[in-house]
């Protein structure tokens, strides 16, 4: 394989760009060398400006569920463009797209579209603060929700802490409203709510987490969190921006059958365009403006391209629901071909897996936490595992605090191509 313009592609970025990349992630900082320009698209497959064909196990983080350039999702966006690209005002298509997600996602009455998972997530927080009249969020190290200051606060070894900003730009005043606690770790999260009874408004987590790789909850997790909050009156909230639409049609609500009070979303639910949402019952969500006092806003909230291209996919997914299955088992075929060249390999490792989310991690311990998959990163097992896998021509997540997201455009053809790329790369690592 060689990268050649794309190498020179990302020199000229980097004059005009910074960093190169207009998200750091894509800049293969973690993995080492260039990150890799692409030309197309098409089902399961990217095409790089080198002429290189790549299988994709990230479909842009998260979004490409059916695969890339889906014949239902172009048509919609193609039809919807020839009426005009945006007007600020409302449209027929933003209700049917709400309601088609309302009657998919439980415990939902409501929701709002933005234009991000970080617009969702932040929203979703400040709509909490406002229900609740308290200031202070829970958090888990490692999870992710976007790039909202509240957010950008990384706990030191995972101990609670008060947050401390570890990005410049987040202000003292901020991060000391938001605690951090270990995923997975209920006793630890009980005891940050006993220390600050009646000062927090919100839980917020990956029901599943995926940036820190793929990490289930562990049992009774997210059943525990509930009853803390039906305790404490405080707001539980469902990061579900990667697990949405994606671990089944209602998400990991209707998997897991934990219900959240507020539901973020992002990816899946634009169909690959700029798509977020937060969604909650009515009695929470009558507190947002214009209806109530939490204000939110967006030009191009419920853009009629984005809007067009999420009902396309939701509609797919909600009218094929075996799809679900589908990538869940294409996703378990994939993850006992590899554990089985991983076996005789010598190297340390474990496969966390749930439906289409999975995840490698060079270590002997289970990772069920940002420390034990900080851990596990150490070292240049993974980034050595990348760049085999890229060399065979399969595209992974660049770091390894990615959960890799399959797409049903797979075949088992190509899961057989990368559970033989994985022996050719192991056997060389
Ligand atoms: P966006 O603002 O990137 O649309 O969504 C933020 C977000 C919120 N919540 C979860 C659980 C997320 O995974 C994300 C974004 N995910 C990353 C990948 N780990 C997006 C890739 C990137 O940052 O470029």
């Amino acid at each position: 394989m060689l990268y050649q313009r794309s190498s020179a592609l990302f020199a000229d970025a980097k004059k005009v760009i910074p960093g190169g990349v207009n998200s750091p992630v894509r800049a293969f900082k973690a993995v080492g060398g260039d990150p890799i320009f692409v030309e197309k698209a098409k089902g399961a497959y990217l095409y790089d400006v080198d002429g290189n064909k790549l299988i994709d196990y990230i479909n842009s983080w998260g979004p490409m569920i059916l695969g890339h350039a889906h014949p239902a999702v172009l048509q919609a966006v193609i039809d919807k463009a020839k009426k005009g690209t945006s007007f600020g005002m409302p449209t027929e298509l933003e209700t049917e797209i709400a309601s088609l997600a309302v009657s998919m996602v439980p415990n939902i009455d409501k929701i709002r579209f933005v234009n991000s998972g970080t617009e969702a997530c932040m929203s979703a927080v400040r709509l909490a603060r406002g229900y609740t009249g308290r200031d202070k969020i829970i958090k888990f190290a490692g999870c992710y929700h976007g790039h909202s200051d509240s957010f950008l606060i990384q706990a030191g070894s995972g101990a609670v802490t008060f947050g401390t900003p570890n990005s410049p730009g987040v202000t003292e005043g901020t991060a000391k409203d938001t605690l951090l606690a270990r995923y997975n770790d209920l006793e630890q999260v009980t005891a940050i709510v006993e220390k600050n009874k009646e000062e927090i408004a919100c839980i917020i987590l990956e029901p599943v987490a995926g940036n820190m790789g793929c990490i289930p909850p562990e049992k009774g997790f997210l059943e525990g969190l509930r009853t803390l909050c039906d305790t404490h009156n405080i707001l539980l909230i469902f990061d579900e921006v990667m697990t949405g639409f994606r671990l089944a049609p209602g998400g990991v609500q209707e998997l897991l059958q934990v219900s959240a009070d507020i539901v973020t979303f992002g990816k899946v639910i634009g169909g690959g365009l700029p798509v977020g949402a937060f969604a909650a019952k009515n009695e929470i969500m009558s507190h947002l403006a214009p209806e109530g006092p939490v204000y939110q806003a967006g030009t191009l909230s419920g853009n009629p391209l984005a809007m067009a291209a999420g009902l396309a996919m939701l509609t797919e997914l909600n009218e094929n629901r075996s799809v679900f299955e589908s990538i869940a088992k294409k996703t378990e075929y994939l993850h006992k071909g590899m554990a089985s060249v991983l076996e005789t390999s010598g190297l340390p490792y474990t496969i966390n897996r749930i439906g289409s989310m999975i995840s490698i991690h060079f270590s002997e311990t289970p990772v069920v936490d940002f420390e034990t998959a900080a851990n596990a990163a150490a070292g240049d097992h993974f980034k050595k595992f990348f760049h085999g896998m890229l060399k065979e021509g399969i595209y992974i997540a660049p770091s390894a605090f990615e959960t890799w997201f399959l797409c049903d455009a797979l075949t088992y053809e190509d899961l057989d191509a990368t559970i033989a790329a994985c022996e050719k790369t192991v056997a060389a690592m």
